[in-house]
């Protein structure tokens, strides 16, 4: 059986050289130049982006001022341009190479970080969402991150403790109740602002980040960013008068499809659709 699974999942686009999917597997994360994708679907990504975040509804989350756009989730439901991208050799072919299974799109969305305004994601493991809220019972996603404007020290890149995926789910405190600011918010948008719901215990951060340092990749427009669902990560305020405006996809593995959940969340947040993305062979 491991024979067939191999065959199909190894036909078809591959991006990534071998080296690259053991970096990713060390380190948890891998950085790819910012040629990356087809010129024209770049320039294409960066021209929805506006449209996408001026996208009224429940999809789009603010900032705890109220008013700046934080995230809008969906938009490979909802834009063409964005579905076209999340079903490219390029990035759907790299995470297929990475779960080494088929690959459909669980959740999507544009963080806009915007200037002056974009506020911090506090450390987090992103599994523990799709685990407890989605009912994905392994840590077989992968998030793909296409930077819509260039990322630099300066508009809070994310940043990761290399490794760290290895640990599995982290200890912490599963925090109760909405964020300041968020009160009268639906229950959802619990784990999507900037106070982390669940907060990993601060001495195992410490004492992960000594081992194993911590990374910001930074890049141009048109970097590719991956990242697995367990590595820690964070990201600081944006401060500077530039956007860091990015797409992320997280891909699953079919083989890793969701199990029925009491209170599934909304289609924007969680897919339940699990459909393969057919890549040419
Ligand atoms: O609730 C979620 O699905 C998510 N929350 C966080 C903090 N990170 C990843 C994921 O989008
Ligand atoms: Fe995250």
């Amino acid at each position: 059986m491991a024979g067939i699974d191999a065959a199909r999942t190894t036909a078809g686009p591959a991006p990534l050289t071998a080296g690259m999917v053991a970096d990713y597997h060390r380190n948890g994360f891998l950085l790819l130049p910012g040629d990356h994708l087809p010129a024209d679907l770049l320039a294409e990504l960066v021209e929805a982006a506006p449209r996408i975040l001026a996208q009224e509804g429940p999809q789009r989350v603010l900032e705890r001022d109220g008013v700046t756009v934080r995230s809008v989730y969906g938009p490979h439901r909802t834009d063409p341009v964005v579905a076209r991208a999340s079903r490219s050799a390029e990035l759907a072919g790299a995470a297929r190479q990475l779960l080494d299974d088929e690959v459909y799109v669980h959740q999507s969305k544009v963080n806009l970080k915007a200037a002056f305004a974009g506020d911090q994601w506090e450390w987090h493991q992103d599994y523990i969402n799709w685990r407890d809220r989605d009912g994905i019972a392994r840590p077989d996603l992968v998030n793909v991150t296409v930077f819509l404007n260039e990322v630099n020290e300066f508009n809070g890149p994310l940043t990761f403790i290399p490794g760290s995926h290895r640990h599995g789910l982290l200890a912490g405190t599963d925090t109760d109740g909405m964020p300041a600011g968020y009160e009268d918010g639906p229950n959802w948008m619990a784990t999507l602002t900037a106070t982390e719901k669940f907060q990993v215990d601060r001495a195992v951060i410490r004492r992960l980040a000594e081992e194993g340092g911590l990374v910001s990749p930074k890049g141009p427009a048109g970097s590719v960013l991956m990242f697995h669902p367990n590595v820690l990560h964070a990201s600081s305020p944006n401060l500077s008068p530039f956007d860091r405006g990015m797409l992320l996809m997280v891909y699953n593995g079919v083989r890793n499809a969701p199990r029925p959940v009491a209170s599934p969340r909304p289609d924007f947040l969680a897919e339940r659709e699990v459909a393969p993305i057919p890549l040419a062979a």
